[in-house]
């Protein structure tokens, strides 16, 4: 550290430098983050020093953490909205840390027998934050396989469970292509083998219920309507266009944790509240006051716009796509796309000529693929990501995004596509 402080215009001049080399979405493509909502940002600053983790200090922001809860609640078709029980944090993996380990605190097997590793059955598709809780929590990962449309089959998932299963996970919006799984069907195996079920809903919980009755995925299920679902992560801070951090982890009521409270519950005698139960302790008001905000000021409606918006530039980018003779690999059910470049496009049975840089032998799709996605960024500037699971570039439509970036970006690939493969033979 500097023995003396810098002056203001130092600091901001410093700040304007690192600001710079940080995106401001412009070209973005691949986060499933997005601006901020103008009200968000009002009251992030308003709240920027208030703790939701004193709610005695801090009574408004834990009133608005508590009316947040109840809100999710209502979108999520929970019957009794008031009586579901959770909080604000910082994302989807925290949440998905904390539904995890009540599931492993409240499991009656390991007390008896510490040996045991308690295992968690999840879609294949699940998002690398398990893979994390894994380590963490000491338990082993039991993948379901997917069908065709990287949903989840039921029957794998029923055929994984052991006596040493402490849950089982759905996905609400996929990370690579946004699908959503039979959550109806797996509320059924919860309620059957008695398990938790908790969902992922972090990208798509602001989105599937915001869907207009036009679109296939319409109607989608994954909230407390069905009676199997006992706990739901879901992310302002992706489509609810709120701030970064901001995560909510709802569950159906507060006895569900009551077999896990009070082995997480700890003693905060010299704080305003007598005990807490979050897995972390100071947490940002600010954000919570953002979430609130952004909330009550967009309403149903509001969501229902944002989410027509994004849906609109997914049909666009289809059309732009079909137009240079690509399509998506799914259909896409909400605005993630994804676009195996391996089509009608590239002439992959022709021989490529002397001095063409695609040489067929070496070249694997997915190299290819790699390819495109770096040049995309090197020479036009776009960030755009790429799936593991099967090689195709993934575009993720979020509000900042703009149909004149949509044709941009597909004349952009289109040219690159032709530099590079386009080429036919020379006889
Ligand atoms: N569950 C699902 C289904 C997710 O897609 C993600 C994040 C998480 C959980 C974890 O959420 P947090 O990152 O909030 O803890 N999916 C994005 C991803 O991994 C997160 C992201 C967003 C990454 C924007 C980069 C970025 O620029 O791609």
């Amino acid at each position: 550290m500097d023995e003396k402080g810098l002056s203001e215009e130092e600091v901001l001049a410093e700040l304007s430098f690192f600001s710079n080399l940080d995106t401001s979405f412009k070209k973005v493509l691949s986060s499933m983050c997005t601006i901020p909502h103008p009200i968000a940002m009002t009251a992030y600053y308003q709240f920027i020093h208030s703790n939701v983790g004193d709610p005695g200090l801090f009574r408004g922001v834990a009133r608005m953490e508590e009316e947040a809860i109840k809100i999710t609640a209502g979108f999520l078709n929970h019957p009794n909205p008031g009586a579901a029980f959770g909080h604000l944090t910082s994302g989807g993996t925290e949440s998905n840390i904390e539904a995890v380990f009540h599931m492993k605190n409240r499991s009656a097997v390991f007390q008896d027998n510490s040996d045991t590793k308690p295992n968690l059955v999840l879609p294949k598709t699940a998002h690398f934050s398990f893979k994390k809780i894994a380590n963490l929590l000491s338990i082993e990962l039991k993948k379901a396989e997917v069908d065709l449309q990287s949903r989840v089959v039921p029957k794998s998932v029923e055929s994984q469970i052991d006596e040493n299963t402490i849950g089982l996970i759905g996905i609400a919006g996929n990370t690579e292509f946004g699908m959503c799984d039979p959550i109806d069907q797996l509320s059924e195996i919860a309620l059957k083998y008695q398990l938790p079920l908790h969902i992922d809903a972090a990208f798509g919980g602001f989105v599937y219920p915001f869907l207009a009755p036009s679109r296939p995925a319409f109607g989608s299920k994954f909230g407390f309507d069905l009676p199997g679902v006992t706990s739901v992560s879901i992310d302002p801070h992706k489509m609810g266009l709120s701030v970064i951090p901001a995560g909510i982890l709802v569950f159906r009521d507060k006895s569900f944790l009551d077999l896990s409270l009070d082995k997480i519950k700890v003693k905060t005698p010299y704080l305003t509240s007598r005990d807490q139960s979050t897995l972390t302790g100071t947490r940002p008001g600010a954000a919570v006051a953002a979430t609130y905000a952004v909330m009550k000021y967009l309403g149903r409606d509001g969501y229902q716009r944002n989410v027509a918006y994004c849906m609109d530039l997914t049909d666009c980018f289809q059309k732009e796509l079909e137009k240079i003779g690509l399509k998506p690999y799914l259909d896409p059910q909400i605005n993630i796309v994804t676009v195996n470049i391996d089509s009608s496009a590239i002439d992959i049975d022709t021989t490529p000529a002397p001095g063409t840089n695609f040489n067929k032998e070496t070249e694997t799709t997915r190299e290819k693929t790699d390819k495109i996605r770096s040049l995309l960024l090197e020479k036009y500037g776009w960030n755009v990501s790429a799936t593991k699971t099967i090689p195709a570039l993934r575009f993720v439509l979020m509000p900042h995004v703009t149909k004149e970036d949509i044709s941009d970006v597909v004349s952009d690939l289109k040219k690159l596509l032709d530099d590079e493969y386009g080429k036919k033979p020379q006889r």
